[in-house]
């Protein structure tokens, strides 16, 4: 199986943080691809263009965070990687979680357009949100302590593109959700998935 990634993506380091606590990384080779690029490679295995996507064999692609997480959870006989229906606290919480990392990837997608083309109306919007989200994580981080599943692995990659990307972090407002990402942060899953190119740009 393939995992089309970009370096840099947070949703594609959800993906390959999932590979490795899975412990799959023998059977998913890390196939690292361009986007929105019409000569892509990925766009022969998917129309969407986008990462992270999951080539299964016989024409058949995964290419959505969630779904992946889930078919990973599957084969690795660990179904509890996504939340339930049946646990719909679980559930909500974790789109929750997923919405905050797509939330930042359209703060910093908008950050990285030429100076005149930047919304600043949209910027503050969007950092709005994030102080928002990141006090009702702050509140509810005894959820993410529970598990380091798809939940976690999303905030975990969220936080970790707000800081570099966009200099925004947890700050003494949010003590505990700060300490919760130290502790993730060296997990051998999110040391081997830090976006290098990121790591070689100045801070
Ligand atoms: N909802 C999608 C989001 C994936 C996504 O937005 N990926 C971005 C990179 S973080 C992408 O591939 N962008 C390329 C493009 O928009 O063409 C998922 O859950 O996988």
């Amino acid at each position: 199986m393939k995992l089309f990634c970009t370096e840099n993506s947070p949703f594609s380091r959800v993906a390959r943080v999932l590979v490795i606590e899975l412990g799959l990384e023998a059977i998913i080779e890390i196939t690292t691809v361009t986007v929105r690029d019409k000569h892509s490679q990925l766009l022969a295995y998917t129309a969407s263009g986008k990462v992270p996507a999951l080539y299964l064999g016989s024409s058949r692609t995964l290419c959505d965070t969630r779904m992946i997480a889930q078919y990973l959870g599957h084969i690795a006989g660990q179904v509890n990687v996504v939340a339930s229906v049946d646990e719909i606290e679980d559930y909500a919480f974790e789109g929750f979680c997923l919405s905050v990392l797509e939330s930042f990837c359209v703060w910093v997608r908008e950050a990285r357009r030429d100076p005149g083309q930047i919304s600043q109306q949209l910027i503050e919007l969007e950092r709005a949100r994030a102080i928002r989200c990141l006090g009702y994580l702050e509140e509810q981080v005894e959820r993410l302590e529970q598990r380091f599943t798809l939940a976690a692995i999303a905030i975990a990659c969220a936080l970790d593109i707000a800081d570099r990307r966009l200099g925004f972090t947890t700050d003494k407002q949010h003590p505990k959700l700060q300490q919760w990402l130290v502790n993730v942060n060296s997990r051998a899953s999110m040391q081997a998935s830090v976006p290098q190119k990121l790591l070689q740009q100045a801070r």
